[in-house]
C-alpha cells in the first residue's frame, strides 16, 4: 500500500466485495485496482480475512493477463505496480458476468436437472448472469441484455457489443483451457467481465481472473480442485482448512508462471534460391516473429548446388530443433520440391511469382512427382502462418496467437460492419 501512495490517487471510483478502484491523479484513463485480503463466497456470507490471498491473486492475475495480452486479447490490465495492485485502463463496467463452460458441474446442474456432472460441451456453453446481488445475480438471456439498453462511456450496448463480449468469451476461454492443458489441469468453467475503456470506447476484458474466476481440475479429476471450490465445499472453516484453501491457491499462482512459457521449441528456416528474393523472404521473418516463431534466412539453389542444399538440410536436421522449411524460388522452383523429398520436416514452398510468367511458374510448386508432401502457399505471411499453425499443434503460446488474432479479425470484420450501416443509414 505504501508503494500505491506515490502513485497519487485520486478519488476512490467504487469499491466491491474484492476490490477497491481508485482514479490516479497524474493518469488520466487509468486507475489502479487494489485487491482486498479477504476472501467471499456465497456473496459475502462467509467473509474470512485470509493473510497473503492477495498477494497470490496478484500473482495469478498479473499471469493471466500477461497470457492473454501477449496473444493478442485486448484487455484493461496495463502493469503490475505492488504485489496487491495493479494499473489499468479506467472502464465503465458492463454489469454482465459471463460464464462459459466446457464441464457441466455446480450450479449450472441445478439449473439444468437430468444433466449429469461431468457432461461435456462441444461448442462451449455460454451462460450471462446480471451483477445484482441483491437478487443473487439472476441468469439472462441476450434478449433481457439487449433491452436493458446499458450505455456505458458513451457505448450503447446492442447486438454487436453482445456478439463481441460473447466471441470474445469464448476465445478467452479456449486460450485459458489450452495453456492449462500443459500443466495437465482441465478447466472446467470460467466467468469474466467486460468493460468499455473510457477513452476508446472499446470492449475490453476487464475485473480480473483468478481463481475466484474458474474451476481447475488437475488431471480432470473434481477430487483434486485447486480454485475456490475447495473454500466454498468447507462445512466448517478452521485455521487448518484455510491453510489448505491457501496452500491451493498458491499451488495455482505457482503453476500459471508456467502458462507464459514455450512448451516446445521450433523455428522456420526459409531457404532462397537467391538474394533477389530477399525482401519477400523478409516479410516471411517479419510474420513468423509476430507470432514469436524464430526464423532463420539462408541462400542456396537446389539446382546450382544441390550439395550445399543438403548440407544445409541436414545442419538444421543434426540438432533436433523442430523445423519448418519455406522455400523461396522463383522461375522454377527445384527447392522446395528437392527438400521435400530429402527431409520428414514439413516443407512449404513460397514462390515469389512475377506478372509476367507466374501462371506457368506456379506450376514448379503445384505439379509433385509422387511420394512429396510439401504445400504451397502464395503470400508470405500466410506461409508464415501455415507454419504457425503447425508449431500451435504443440506449442500453446503459438497457439494462442493465432487463437487471438482470429477473433480480432471477426471483431474487425463486426466493427467495420457497424460503421458502414451507421454511414448508410
Ligand atoms: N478497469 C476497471 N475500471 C473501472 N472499474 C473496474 C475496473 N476493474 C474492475 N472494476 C470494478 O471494481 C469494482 C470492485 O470489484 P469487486 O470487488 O470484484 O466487486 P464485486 O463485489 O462487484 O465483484 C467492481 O465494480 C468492478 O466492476
Ligand atoms: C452466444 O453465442 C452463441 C452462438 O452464437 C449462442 O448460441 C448463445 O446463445 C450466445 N450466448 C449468450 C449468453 O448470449
Ligand atoms: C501430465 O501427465 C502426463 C501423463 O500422465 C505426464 O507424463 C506429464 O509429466 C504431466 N505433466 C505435468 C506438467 O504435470
Ligand atoms: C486465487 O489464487 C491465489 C493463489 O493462487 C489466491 O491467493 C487467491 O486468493 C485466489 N483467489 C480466490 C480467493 O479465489
Ligand atoms: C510482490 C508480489 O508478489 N508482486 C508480484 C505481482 O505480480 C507480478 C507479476 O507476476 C510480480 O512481478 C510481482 O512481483
Ligand atoms: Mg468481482
Amino acid at each position: 500500500r505504501a508503494r500505491a501512495e506515490k502513485l497519487k490517487l485520486g478519488q476512490k471510483l467504487s469499491e466491491g466485495k474484492t476490490k477497491q478502484i481508485f482514479e490516479l491523479v497524474d493518469e488520466s484513463g487509468l486507475v489502479l485496482v487494489q485487491s482486498k485480503d479477504q476472501i467471499t463466497a456465497g456473496n459475502a456470507v462467509r467473509k474470512d480475512q485470509m493473510e497473503g490471498k492477495a498477494a497470490i491473486a496478484n500473482k495469478t492475475t498479473s499471469c493471466v493477463f500477461k497470457l492473454l495480452q501477449e496473444s493478442g486479447i485486448k484487455t484493461a490490465y496495463v502493469k503490475q505496480h505492488s504485489d496487491t495492485a495493479f494499473i489499468a485502463a479506467h472502464c465503465e463496467m458492463i454489469p454482465i458476468e459471463w460464464v462459459c463452460r466446457r464441464v457441466a458441474t455446480g450450479s449450472f446442474l441445478k439449473r439444468n436437472p437430468g444433466v449429469k456432472e461431468g457432461f461435456r460441451f462441444s461448442p462451449l456453453k455460454m451462460e450471462m448472469f446480471f451483477k445484482d446481488d441483491a437478487n443473487n445475480d439472476p441468469q439472462w438471456s441476450e434478449e433481457q441484455l439487449l433491452e436493458a439498453k446499458f450505455s456505458l462511456a458513451g457505448l450503447t450496448i446492442g447486438q454487436c457489443e453482445v456478439d463481441i463480449m460473447n466471441r470474445s468469451t469464448v476465445a478467452i476461454f479456449e486460450i485459458l483451457e489450452k495453456s492449462w492443458a500443459t500443466q495437465n489441469c482441465t478447466l472446467v468453467d470460467m466467468k469474466i467481465e467486460f468493460g468499455v475503456n473510457v477513452k476508446t470506447q472499446e470492449i475490453v476484458l476487464a475485473d480480473v481472473i483468478d481463481n475466484d474466476s474458474w474451476r481447475l481440475w488437475p488431471a480432470g479429476d473434481r477430487s483434486q480442485q485447486k480454485d475456490k471450490q475447495v473454500y466454498r465445499d468447507l462445512k466448517e472453516v478452521t485455521p487448518e482448512a484455510m491453510q489448505m484453501v491457501k496452500r491451493n491457491f498458491e499451488w495455482v499462482s505457482e503453476r500459471v508462471k508456467l502458462l507464459l512459457e514455450h512448451q516446445a521449441g521450433g523455428r522456420v528456416v526459409v531457404l532462397m534460391g537467391s538474394t533477389s528474393d530477399v525482401a519477400h523472404c523478409e516479410k516471411i521473418r517479419k510474420a513468423c516473429t509476430s507470432y514469436g516463431i524464430p526464423c532463420i534466412l539462408r541462400v542456396t539453389s537446389a539446382h546450382k548446388g544441390p550439395d550445399e542444399t543438403l548440407r544445409i538440410k541436414a545442419e538444421y536436421e543434426g540438432d533436433g530443433i523442430p523445423t519448418v522449411f519455406v522455400a523461396v524460388a522463383g522461375r522454377s522452383n527445384g527447392l522446395g520440391p528437392v527438400m521435400s523429398g530429402n527431409t520428414a520436416y514439413p516443407v512449404i514452398n513460397c514462390p515469389p511469382l512475377t506478372p509476367d510468367w507466374g501462371a506457368q511458374d506456379v506450376w514448379s510448386s503445384l505439379r509433385m512427382p509422387s511420394g512429396l508432401g510439401c504445400s504451397t502457399i502464395l503470400s508470405p505471411e500466410a506461409a508464415a502462418q501455415f507454419a504457425a499453425q503447425i508449431f500451435g499443434l504443440t506449442d500453446h503460446l503459438v497457439w494462442c496467437k493465432l487463437r487471438a488474432s482470429m477473433l480480432n479479425t471477426w471483431v474487425s470484420l463486426k466493427l467495420a460492419d457497424k460503421k458502414l450501416q451507421a454511414c448508410s443509414l
